[in-house]
């Protein structure tokens, strides 16, 4: 009798993990307004695992204030390595984000110039470099990225990724 009790009250806690597992991987896309409120690019996926990469993209950065590509599509679920070189002679960056959340930082970035950041969503390349980003984009939308560098987000020096599923 008690054998049998402690078996279904087993059945039942793997079925509570089974569907709770069933839930966590629900792929529906997340809604734009929650995209935006969690901030932090958490948005747009998250650091990639180096040993995972599904592939490289190569972008430069150079003086006229441009990357190049400054439009790059991935498929949802990919890790990829920004391969990031500065052509240029100043140094310059490639961070990910919304475009909401990198006006913010380029505000920030213009009130405190000297303001280091080093977070997984960006790569800083010093001129005539190259510096590597790995990201997995989990999320399926249309993302931006941006050189943050005082002067260079206001000159246009932006680009967007667009995740498709
Ligand atoms: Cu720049």
């Amino acid at each position: 009798m008690m054998t049998r009790i402690l078996i279904a009250s087993a059945i039942a806690v793997s079925l509570v993990f089974a569907t709770g597992a069933r839930a966590h991987d629900d792929k529906k896309p997340v809604k734009k307004e929650e995209r935006q409120a969690d901030g932090h690019a958490a948005a747009l996926g998250k650091p990639g695992d180096p040993l995972k990469v599904t592939r490289s993209v190569e972008v430069e950065m150079n003086d006229t204030m441009r990357f190049r590509p400054d439009s790059i599509q991935v498929k949802r679920g990919e890790t990829i390595r920004f391969v990031v070189r500065n052509s240029g002679k100043v140094k310059h960056e490639m961070v990910l984000g919304t475009i909401k959340e990198l006006k913010e930082h380029a505000a920030l970035m213009r009130k405190f110039p000297e303001m280091e950041h080093a977070d997984p969503n960006q790569v800083g390349v010093d001129p005539g470099m190259t510096g590597e980003l790995v990201w997995q984009f989990t999320t399926d939308g249309t993302f931006d990225f941006a050189c943050l560098v005082p002067g260079h987000f206001e000159a246009g020096m932006v680009g967007k990724v667009r995740v498709d599923r």
